[in-house]
């Protein structure tokens, strides 16, 4: 294997911002490779300036499109930026970000933009714990900003929104009923809200709706989070999304919240890890609709069975061996 040497390349190409290297890296961090993890651990110590933006919603609310409009308006300000994207290729509106050569054009070719597409399967980390690494590896590249999309449903994408410093929830006119069945889950994740397709019927309404459950809810860190209108196909809204997502920075960056937020990333990161690490040594995700029935069926208590799936597969004396290995 490569060995020192071979880390240092990496470390210091990536900090020359070199894409190549970047995402060789990436790749060796999502096979759990453990060089890679030694050049994530070195970049980490690399202190870093970037602004994580998460961008979430439903599939085919427009996230990839407000982002390509993000993109542009920071490159215009002379920015260099990152995007990730976790799983861009959604059934519903069966694009992906990097195929749709009429959302990107303009700065596809842009040396100072670096994408990266994320499949949400074969992560021996966990997905979240991939994304934060792909944003460290990011910053160290010297991105000014990095903006991760994420789909918004299921608990693994919602996790993922744990990496980002501001989170913008979009949403779209007619969704209404779904934010209502959810008031704490949308406002436990997002700072700012997008109410994109602005261009369509019943936009107020689900202003109204959005405003109603802001208003019901107790605001962490004393932020209240904005209601901005876009259309992110004719850019219209995406000043003022674009303001709001700074003063949120500003807000975040005020009282050392910004640090406290990165260290509770790092920590669903070893939780993640360690569950997914754990998964995969009992085998548990292929018997787990086993178990289940088992369980469902009344034949074994979920303590004994975690007891037995701990006795049979010996898991102390595995973790031991693998790293003594
Ligand atoms: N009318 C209207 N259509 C929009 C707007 N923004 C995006 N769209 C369209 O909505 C569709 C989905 O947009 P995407 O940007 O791919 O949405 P997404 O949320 O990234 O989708 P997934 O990644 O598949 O979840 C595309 O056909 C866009 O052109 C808008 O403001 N108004
Ligand atoms: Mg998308």
């Amino acid at each position: 294997m490569a060995g020192k040497e071979n880390t240092e390349d990496i470390v210091c190409n990536i900090q020359k911002g070199d894409k190549r290297f970047a995402s060789k890296l990436m790749s060796m961090v999502e096979d759990g490779n453990s060089e890679g993890e030694e050049c994530l651990r070195i970049l980490r110590g690399i202190p870093g300036q970037a602004h994580v933006i998460g961008v979430t919603g439903w599939p085919g609310v427009g996230k990839s499109t407000l982002i390509s409009r993000m993109a542009h308006f920071f490159l215009n300000m002379s920015k260099h930026v990152g995007i990730i994207a976790v799983d861009p290729t959604s059934p519903l509106s069966g694009g992906s970000f990097l195929g749709d050569r009429e959302r990107m054009r303009g700065i596809d070719g842009d040396e100072r933009l670096f994408i990266r597409s994320m499949a949400t399967r074969g992560h021996a980390g966990g997905i979240a714990a991939d994304t934060n690494a792909f944003v460290r590896i990011m910053e160290a590249m010297g991105k000014d900003v990095i903006i991760v999309e994420t789909v918004g449903v299921g608990q693994d994408q919602v996790s993922v929104c744990y990496v980002a410093d501001t989170v913008v929830m979009t949403v779209i006119p007619g969704m209404g009923d779904y934010l209502q069945a959810l008031k704490a889950g949308i406002m436990e994740v997002g700072d700012i809200f997008a109410v994109n397709k602005a261009d369509r019927k019943g936009v107020d309404e689900v202003v109204t709706d959005l405003r109603m459950i802001i208003g019901m809810s107790a605001r962490k860190n004393g932020w209240n989070p904005p209601i901005v209108k876009t259309t992110a196909v004719s850019n219209a809204g995406i000043d003022e999304l674009m303001i709001q997502i700074e003063n949120h920075r500003n807000h975040v960056t005020r009282g050392g919240k910004l640090l406290s937020k990165r260290i509770a990333a790092v920590k669903l990161e070893v939780v993640e890890t360690l569950k997914s690490r754990l998964f995969h040594l009992i085998e548990l995700e292929e018997k787990l609709d086993d178990y289940a029935q088992q369980i469902f069926e009344g034949k074994i208590d979920r303590f004994n069975l975690v007891e037995t799936i701990l006795k049979e597969a010996e898991i102390v004396k595995q973790v031991r061996r693998e790293l003594h290995d």
